[in-house]
């Protein structure tokens, strides 16, 4: 099984990078990272990020060096938010676009098994321990994002590490966490969310719930880290499959839960049901501060690992595209493809999540229609499966000949071939959240299935589509070739 996995490691180099460090020399190499040397941690580092993010539809990383009053320190942001990098991440072909990403993400699934980490006495991450009284968050250039946030937040592009009590798997997923004073900090996590699951598993048998949170490790980390994994599964196997090898892990001092050994930094405490102070708000995916503070549970911080001149890893939620979207785009598009697929839709030919829906509210499956039924059907499994249920809005299936990543072609075939009263069905009370500026309390929102193929019905006799056919295309085009030349 595991040879298998490793042979599908077919990037650029012949073996998955080190850590951290090794991903970012290698996407330095193929000129992907800017260096940012100066900024100031308020403010600064956040308004950087919304530069370069809103620039081009395939932003650079940024490398903060020298950052305002940290000599020594510095952040990553953005480090899977282009084609390029993702396929350096996963160990994928260098891709021509976007599209041969989600595709080979898609392929890789059809064999890919978590493969849980091996479990070692030391590693980097042990370079430097704060224990007790020596705890001091503010030792690191944690950022103020947004003008309006609530503090500063240490952890954005972070893994928040808790073990199930009942099935004693571990989750790791991506939660923010704000610095409330040297020694404490808030966690936010979205009612619905697995690490939510768990930590109320704890609360209601009265227990406190331990937690590591890690900010600052592997992109490929990060990348099954905020992407929903189904339930049950730790994000460090699911991670580990991807790289063909267990990733390394040593058991942290108090809780011994477990903290990759190349980890940049990792904070250890544990959060209990009835210590809670305000949290927010924070500047978000959807584009706005989309939820008034609110009272969360707080971590004491009880250790501080980190290795020498660490790095923190930073992501900036903000009025999209931001430093993560893009690649967002193209993970849940492979995610979504596989679910599908796993639910028996034949004849998928491209998903898209588009950027301006934040890689969630406005879904695209292209799709080769075999028999009545078909499109309705997979509406229902993408907007219903783990990785496309939260806040979601629009799911939308368009025939083959629509490219899916194409918004002209999407909004063209939604255009001519959906009649909206037939072909648009709604669903209610799906799951959403806070965050999803549009939700009541409930945190329930409904969605649009919009059908915009050719009626099935009607496949044989829907007025052809008025374009020249390709030979001819490609014969004016020679017979032109100065003019087209000019276009
Ligand atoms: C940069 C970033 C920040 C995120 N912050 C949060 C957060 O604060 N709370 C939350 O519930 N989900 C957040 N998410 C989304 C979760 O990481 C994602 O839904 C993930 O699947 C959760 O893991 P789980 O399925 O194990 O609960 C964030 C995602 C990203 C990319
Ligand atoms: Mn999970």
């Amino acid at each position: 099984m595991q040879d298998d996995v490793a042979r599908s490691w077919l990037g650029k180099y012949n073996r998955p990078h080190r850590d951290l460090r090794e991903f970012i020399e290698r996407a330095e190499r193929e000129g992907e990272i800017l260096r940012a040397s100066g900024a100031d941690w308020d403010l600064e580092m956040g308004a950087l990020a919304e530069i370069v993010n809103h620039k081009h539809a395939e932003p650079k990383a940024i490398l903060f060096e020298n950052i305002k009053d940290y000599p020594g320190y510095s952040a990553i942001s953005g480090l899977s938010n282009s084609s390029k990098r993702l396929a350096l991440t996963l160990g994928f072909p260098m891709p021509r676009n976007a599209l041969d990403v989600v595709t080979a993400y898609r392929d890789r699934m059809k064999h890919h098994k978590p493969i849980p980490p091996t479990t070692v006495a030391t590693g980097p991450v042990l370079e430097n321990i704060q224990r007790g009284d020596d705890v001091d968050l503010f030792k690191f250039p944690v950022p103020r994002l947004h003008e309006k946030d609530g503090g500063r937040y240490i952890g954005t592009d972070d893994l928040v590490i808790m073990r199930d009590p009942e099935g004693g798997w571990v989750n790791a997923a991506t939660y923010r966490v704000m610095v409330h004073d040297a020694k404490t900090v808030g966690i936010w996590i979205s009612p619905g969310k697995q690490g939510r699951q768990i930590r109320d598993k704890y609360f209601k048998a009265g227990k406190p719930c331990p937690v590591l949170i890690c900010c600052g490790q592997d992109p490929l980390l990060f990348l099954a880290a905020n992407h929903e994994v189904r339930y049950g599964v730790s994000e460090i196997d699911y991670a580990g499959g991807h790289r063909g090898e267990p990733f390394e892990v040593v058991p942290s001092e108090v809780y011994g839960l477990p903290m990759p050994a190349s980890a940049e930094i990792v904070l250890e405490g544990a959060l209990h049901a009835n210590d809670a102070r305000l949290e927010g708000p924070f500047g978000e995916f959807t584009g706005y501060y989309a939820s008034a503070p609110s009272e969360q549970p707080v971590m004491r911080v009880e250790r501080v690992y980190h290795r020498n001149n660490p790095i923190l890893g930073i992501a900036c939620p903000m009025r999209p595209p931001t430093d993560v979207s893009f690649g967002k785009c193209i993970v849940k598009a492979g995610m979504i493809w596989d679910e599908m697929e796993r639910a028996g839709i034949s004849g998928i030919k491209g998903v898209w999540c588009h950027e301006a829906g934040v890689a969630r509210l406005f879904n695209v499956i292209s799709l080769k229609q075999a028999y009545a039924g078909h499109a309705k059907q997979a509406l229902l499994v993408a907007a219903g499966c783990q990785s496309g249920a939260y806040v979601g809005r629009f799911t939308i299936v368009v025939d083959d000949d629509v490219d899916p990543t194409d918004m002209f072609d999407v909004i063209w075939a939604m255009s001519t071939r959906c009649d909206p009263i037939e072909d648009i069905d709604f669903v209610r009370k799906m799951w959403s959240g806070p965050l999803d500026p549009m939700a009541p309390a409930s945190n329930q929102t409904s969605r649009a299935l919009i059908d915009a193929c050719r009626p099935f019905d009607r496949l044989k006799d829907f007025p052809e589509v008025a374009s020249a056919p390709r030979e001819l295309i490609d014969r004016v085009s020679a017979k032109f070739a100065d003019l087209v030349g000019k276009i």
